[in-house]
């Protein structure tokens, strides 16, 4: 992509984020997600960092408004104006627990912990622009963000290990992806649940998540409520949790950008770096499988490794986790043409190409997400690969490019699906764009 393109995708995505922003805070696309999300918000912060630092700290303290008594930041913080999404606030009922917010309604699970990074990111980049605010900034995000990491350790780490347990596949962020269709299988439904889906008022039914999935997801949530959101309680009998290696991977990535923080303004960082070291040394021992040569996610319920091909591995690379002989055994999975790497298309699937629930039309069942393909963009970074990110990068971009900020795409043709005006493709693309300048600068 030349410079002009480059220029005008970047003006392009910034008018994204403008159409998307409700003050202080962005939804992540028009009619299908008018509220907050957590891993949005924090995708959302790291591409307003390298245009509006001030606006991206004001994404992340907005989005904090939603944190919990127990350290939880919510997967949705919801506009209380806003009816057209289910599930709504009537729907979660979070004022059952004692420690939900009172100010804002908000969902009763979490997301992909990226905080910890969006606050380095916004903190560096307000550092870099010589403005007063960052350390007071720095100050603020370093102890609520603790506390969110915290939470894991004190509520979802059942098998004291270091191994966080993801309790619902809307807060995996990859909801209908194949590890949490098998979870979700053995998952047994003592009722129908009641309700009406709008999602389908806006995107096609073949590239949603389908009815039965639905049925599973709101089953779900119905039952965690049963339990007044109490995390230690729902764990006892929770049917459905999965030690996801994505999840856990971005939050040792995230325990290391808080810890850089932390250390900027001179705090104790030694309970990141020992949460950091036992989470990262927990995955190469339980969710390594050397004889298929990747890391899987762990069924936790049936006891059983999750042995669908998706990009979920690649998080080890993203959280620093994988030693080099992995590294390079998970770059020739990257690199296969069967797998990860569609010939003359835009890799990467978040699901194999030769898994049979692969599906390049339907939401985590396949198509390349600009989100997923950001992680894997900075493992490669971090693992020494700088041409195989730069390629990456390049056809990454070339996505909203050439098929608009939508919210996923077809991983052979390039096809975009799903809502348009998608605002963390637009933030993530700024970033990328703009990151590419400064490898180019420094070489
Ligand atoms: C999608 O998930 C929501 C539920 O959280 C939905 O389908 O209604 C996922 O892609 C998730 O990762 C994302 O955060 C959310 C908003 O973009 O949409």
């Amino acid at each position: 992509m030349n410079e002009s393109d480059s220029r005008s995708l970047v003006e392009e995505a910034s008018r994204v984020l403008r159409e998307n922003d409700l003050g202080g805070w962005t939804k992540p696309a028009p009619g299908l997600y008018p509220h907050q999300w957590n891993w949005d918000s924090c995708f959302i912060a790291i591409g307003l960092a390298r245009i509006d630092p001030e606006r991206a700290a004001t994404e992340l303290r907005s989005l904090l408004r939603g944190q919990w008594r127990n350290g939880m930041v919510p997967q949705i913080v919801f506009d209380p104006k806003e009816k057209g999404y289910f599930p709504g606030p009537e729907v979660w009922q979070c004022e059952r627990s004692p420690d939900a917010p009172t100010s804002v309604p908000t969902s009763g699970i979490t997301q992909p912990p990226v905080l910890g990074t969006a606050v380095r990111a916004v903190f560096d980049r307000a550092t870099a622009a010589g403005l007063r605010w960052a350390p007071e900034f720095a100050e603020e995000m370093f102890d609520r963000t603790l506390a969110y990491h915290r939470f894991f350790y004190d509520e979802r780490c059942p098998d004291d290990d270091g191994l966080v347990v993801v309790v619902h596949p809307w807060e995996s962020g990859l909801d209908n992806s194949p590890p949490y269709l098998d979870a979700g299988s053995r998952v047994h439904l003592a009722y129908t649940p009641k309700y009406e889906r709008l999602d389908l008022l806006h995107v096609s039914a073949k590239n949603r998540p389908t009815n039965k999935d639905y049925d599973l997801f709101v089953y779900l949530l119905e039952l965690m409520r049963d339990d007044d959101w109490n995390q230690k309680r729902y764990l006892a009998h929770a049917p459905l949790q999965v030690q996801d290696v994505l999840f856990n991977g971005i939050l040792c990535r995230a325990h290391r950008d808080l810890e850089a923080v932390g250390a900027a303004i001179g705090r104790d960082t030694r309970e990141l770096r020992d949460w950091r070291r036992q989470t990262s040394e927990s995955i190469n021992r339980r969710l390594w499988n050397d004889e298929d040569g990747t890391y899987w996610s762990w069924d936790r319920v049936a006891g059983t490794a999750l042995r669908d091909d998706t990009l979920a591995t690649f998080g080890t690379l993203y959280g620093g986790i994988a030693d080099t002989p992995r590294c390079e055994r998970l770059l020739r999975r990257l690199d296969d043409p069967t797998r990860f790497a569609p010939e003359d298309g835009y890799p990467v699937p978040t699901t194999a190409l030769n898994s049979p629930r692969y599906n390049p039309e339907n939401y985590w069942l396949g198509p390349t997400w600009i989100a997923t393909n950001w992680l894997v963009i900075q493992g490669l970074r971090q693992y020494g690969q700088p041409d195989r990110a730069a390629r990456l990068l390049h056809s990454t971009v070339e996505l909203p490019k050439r098929h608009g900020f939508r919210e996923y795409f077809n991983p052979r043709s390039g096809e975009g699906y799903g809502t348009d005006r998608f605002s963390w493709t637009a933030a993530l693309s700024i970033d990328l764009i703009q990151s590419q300048d400064e490898v180019r600068q420094a070489t």
